[in-house]
């Protein structure tokens, strides 16, 4: 699958934002850090479609791009620590809301920090995954901070601690473009079932 020309679309900050489209849309989640921008740019060969940020980031809205032939949607990052529990809450709710709609997601990407074992919070997103039958894949972030074995191990205990095989997670990293044709492979089988 070849991205042309990836565009921002527009920005859900309220449950009652959320979009529908005719087309597929896939779904990028994970904690805040776990890098979701930087894959998204990666996919769409551009530098700054998605703002990235070397510190944690609060927001809450829902991102939508539009990738062509799918639609982009990057979730608001969880596992920030310094955040109210109202806003836990409101995070809560806006996801509550966008996996309602769960004919209209083709799958989810759940991003994870390789070097990282997987936080509660990733194994609720997983657990919740699962519970709502939501299609999705690992993909540990960062590949390129790991030596190729030490990266290949890492991938094993992911799968691993999510309870999934290894053929379901896949290595990627923004900086050596590791993994972008997989997941646009991914992508590409999941478009057109
Ligand atoms: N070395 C390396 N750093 C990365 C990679 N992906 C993200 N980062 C860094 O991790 C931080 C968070 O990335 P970002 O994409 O903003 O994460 P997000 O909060 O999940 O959207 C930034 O400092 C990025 O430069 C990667 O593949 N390799
Ligand atoms: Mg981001």
């Amino acid at each position: 699958m070849q991205i042309k020309n990836a565009t921002f679309l527009t920005s859900a900050a309220h449950e009652s934002q959320l979009l529908t489209f005719d087309k597929p849309m896939i779904a990028v989640c994970g904690r805040s850090n776990a890098g979701k921008s930087t894959l998204i740019n990666l996919l769409a060969g551009q530098k700054h479609l998605a703002k990235t940020s070397a510190a944690p980031g609060r927001t809450r809205l829902v991102n939508y791009f539009d990738f062509g032939e799918f639609v982009l949607a990057d979730l608001p990052g969880y596992g920030y620590a310094a955040v109210s529990k109202q806003e836990k809450a409101a995070w809560g709710r806006i996801l509550d809301k966008f996996f309602e709609k769960k004919q209209a997601i083709a799958h989810v990407f759940l991003l994870s920090d390789i070097r990282r074992d997987p936080s509660e919070d990733d194994v609720s997103m997983v657990t919740y995954l699962n519970y709502h039958i939501i299609p999705f894949t690992v993909l540990a972030t960062k590949s390129d901070k790991l030596s190729r074995m030490k990266g290949k191990e890492r991938v094993r205990a992911v799968a691993n601690a999510y309870g999934l095989g290894a053929d379901n997670v896949i290595a990627v990293s923004g900086l050596t473009g590791e993994g972008k044709d997989a997941v646009l492979q991914k992508i590409a089988a999941v478009c057109a079932l």
